[in-house]
C-alpha cells in the first residue's frame, strides 16, 4: 500500500456472486457493469476501493447439475468460472478479487463465523421437513406453496418447483433476531434501497420469523460443519460468507479487514433481498461482527418485457451484445435506460435509439463538430477565451454542477439519474453552440468564436471526466481529443481536477469521431 491510499477513505463494494451452473446472461452484466461503474466512480472521487465479485459454487443446484452433465462438481465449476470470469473481462469489469467460494481461504471463514454463531448460543440440532426450492436453494412455509396444475408444488414467491424435504439438520435461532431486525431497520433507514423493496423485507420480518435450517445431509458438495462433517453448511451460509472473506475474514485484526470492513454497499437483484437484509444481518449480529451500511437491492432486466428463459430462447449473452454494439453502449444503455432498483426492459430498438440519440448525436456530434472548428481555426490548441457573456456563464455553470449532483445520484446508486442530467447539460450545450454559431462568428468575430469553441470543450471535459465510470474507453478517448490523454498527469482526469479549467494554448491532437451510429447490417 502507498502512503496515499493509507491518506484515502476506504469503500468496500461488492455484487452478488453467480452460481456458475448455467452461462452468463444480461441481467448478470446489469449488476457487474452497475457495480462497476460505482467502482471506478468512488476511485476516481479519491476513495481507496476495494471491489469483490464472483462465484457461488456449492449446494444442491451446482451438485445436481454435475451429475446431470456427467461430470464431478469441480469440473463443473472450474470450467464455468472462468466462464464467468471471462465474461467480466469482457464487460471490462475492475474488480479487485474474483472470489471462489471453493477457495480455500473461504471455505475456513465460513467454518469461523459458524463457530461464532455456534459460541453465542444460536446454533441448535434439529430435524427440518419443508417444501425446498433447489433453484433458490431455500425453503418455503407452507403459504408460500401452492399446487399447481401440472402436479407441482410452487413457491409464490419465486415461482419455482418445490420438493418436500426431510433431514436432520442445523437451526439458526433466527426467531430470535426479529426484534433486533426491525430496530435495525428503524435505527438505518437507509440499510436497504430502494425503500418500495426494503419495505417487502421489512414486513417479512414483522410477520415473524423462524428458525434457519442451515445445514444438509443429502449431498456433500459444500463447506464441512465444524466438528459434524456429515453435514455441509447450507449453501447460503457459506455464500453470504464471501464478502467477509474478501476482506480477510477471520483475520478480523488483518489490514484489509480493518480497513474495509463493514462493506459500504452489497449490490444483489430483488431476488435475493431477504438473504441479504434478514439472514446476513442476523448472522453477523450473532457472531458479534458490524453490519454492512447498505444493501442496494437493484430491479430485474427483462427482453422485451418477457422474462428471460432458455426455452424461450431469448437469453442475451453479454458477449454478444458488446460484439453488435460496442462495449461502451452496452454499459451506457443499461444504466441509463432503467432506473437503478426498478425492473426494465430491453429491445434492439431501445439500444439502438440511445446509441444514435444520446451518445452518436448528442455527444459525439458535438465533440467532433467542436473539435474540427477547434484543428481548423484556432491552430488546433485550445483557445484563449473573451470576457464571458451571461449565456457563457450559464453553460459553465450548469457544466460545474454536474459533479455535485452526480456524487448525490451515486451516493443512492442513481446512475440513470447523473446519466440523465449531464445528457441534459449536453443538450443545452448543442442548443447553445447552435445559437452561438461559431461557424459564422469565424467570419465576423474571431474573439468570440474563440470564447464560444472554449466554453463548449470545457463542458465537453467535464462531461467526459464525469462518464468514465459508465464509458471508460470512450471517456478515455474524448479526453484524449481533448488534451487530457494517456501522456498527460492522471490526476487531470481525477474528478478533483473537474474545478481546473482547460489551459488555452493546450496542443490537440487530430479529432477522431468516437461515437458511430449503429447501422443495421446489410441483409444476407
Ligand atoms: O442468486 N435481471 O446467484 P444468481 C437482473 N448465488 N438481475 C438478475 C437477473 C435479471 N434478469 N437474473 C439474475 C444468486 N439476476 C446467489 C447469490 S450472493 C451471496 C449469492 C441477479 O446467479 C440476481 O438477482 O442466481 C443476483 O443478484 C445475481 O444476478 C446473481 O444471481
Amino acid at each position: 500500500m502507498t502512503s496515499t491510499d493509507s491518506a484515502k477513505t476506504p469503500y468496500y463494494i461488492t455484487t452478488a456472486i453467480t452460481y456458475p451452473n448455467g452461462v452468463p446472461h444480461i441481467g448478470h452484466a446489469y449488476e457487474y457493469i452497475a457495480t462497476d461503474a460505482m467502482a471506478r466512480f468512488k476511485r476516481l472521487d479519491g476513495f481507496d476501493v476495494m471491489f469483490l465479485t464472483g462465484t457461488d459454487e456449492h449446494g444442491m443446484k451446482i451438485a445436481q447439475t454435475a451429475e446431470k452433465e456427467g461430470i464431478t462438481p469441480t469440473e463443473l465449476v472450474d470450467r464455468n468460472a472462468a466462464v464467468y470470469k471471462e465474461a467480466h473481462a469482457v464487460l471490462g469489469i475492475s474488480y479487485d478479487r474474483f472470489i471462489r467460494t471453493t477457495d480455500a481461504d473461504h471455505c475456513a471463514a465460513s467454518q469461523a463465523i459458524w463457530r461464532k454463531m455456534e459460541e453465542a448460543g444460536d446454533i441448535y440440532l434439529g430435524k427440518y421437513e419443508g417444501w425446498y426450492s433447489v433453484r433458490d436453494e431455500a425453503y418455503y412455509g407452507e403459504d408460500e406453496t401452492e399446487l399447481r396444475e401440472d402436479g407441482n408444488r410452487y413457491s409464490k414467491v419465486t415461482e419455482t418447483v418445490l420438493t418436500w424435504t426431510e433431514e436432520e439438520s442445523y437451526f439458526f435461532r433466527l426467531s430470535n433476531y426479529q426484534d433486533k431486525l426491525l430496530a435495525l431497520y428503524d435505527a438505518e433507514p437507509d440499510f436497504g434501497a430502494p425503500r418500495t423493496r426494503f419495505n417487502e423485507v421489512i414486513s417479512f420480518v414483522k410477520g415473524g420469523l423462524e428458525d434457519l435450517s442451515i445445514s444438509r445431509t443429502t449431498f456433500d458438495w459444500g463447506v464441512p460443519v465444524p466438528g459434524d462433517d456429515k453435514h455441509v453448511m447450507y449453501v447460503w451460509v457459506d455464500a453470504l460468507t464471501n464478502y467477509l472473506t474478501g476482506v480477510g475474514y477471520p483475520d478480523t485484526d488483518s489490514e484489509s479487514f480493518r480497513k474495509f470492513w463493514p462493506a459500504d454497499v452489497h449490490v444483489i437483484g430483488k431476488d435475493i433481498s431477504r438473504f441479504h437484509a434478514v439472514y446476513w444481518p442476523a448472522f453477523l449480529m450473532s457472531a458479534g461482527i458490524e453490519l454492512p451500511k447498505r444493501v442496494m437491492i437493484h430491479g430485474f432486466l427483462h427482453n422485451n418485457g418477457v422474462k428471460m428463459s432458455k426455452s424461450l430462447g431469448n437469453v442475451v449473452a453479454p458477449a454478444d451484445w458488446v460484439g453488435q454494439y460496442g462495449l461502451d453502449q452496452v454499459r451506457f444503455f443499461l444504466l441509463r435506460e432503467v432506473p437503478f432498483g426498478a425492473d426494465g426492459s430491453y429491445n434492439h430498438d431501445a439500444v439502438v435509439g440511445r446509441m444514435n440519440s444520446d451518445l452518436a448525436n448528442n455527444l459525439g456530434n458535438l465533440a467532433q463538430r467542436s473539435l474540427s472548428m477547434v484543428a481548423k481555426n484556432c491552430n488546433a490548441t485550445v483557445p484563449v477565451p473573451g470576457p464571458l457573456t451571461a449565456a457563457d456563464e450559464e453553460m459553465l455553470a450548469a457544466a460545474g454542477a454536474l459533479l455535485p449532483h452526480a456524487r448525490d445520484c451515486y451516493q443512492v446508486q442513481d446512475f440513470h439519474g447523473s446519466l440523465e442530467r449531464i445528457w441534459h447539460v449536453l443538450g443545452d450545450t448543442n442548443a447553445y453552440f447552435a445559437e452561438q454559431a461559431p461557424w459564422v462568428l469565424r467570419k465576423t468575430d474571431v474573439p468570440r468564436m474563440e470564447t464560444v469553441l472554449y466554453v463548449t470543450l470545457e463542458v465537453l471535459r467535464i462531461v467526459s471526466i464525469l462518464i468514465q465510470p459508465v464509458m471508460p474507453d470512450a471517456a478515455a478517448k474524448l479526453l484524449t481529443v481533448l488534451g487530457q490523454g494517456e501522456s498527460s498527469d492522471e490526476s487531470v482526469r481525477q474528478f478533483a481536477a473537474i474545478g481546473t479549467p482547460l489551459v488555452p494554448g493546450t496542443v490537440l491532437p487530430a479529432p477522431t469521431p468516437i461515437f458511430p451510429k449503429y447501422e443495421e447490417p446489410a441483409e444476407a
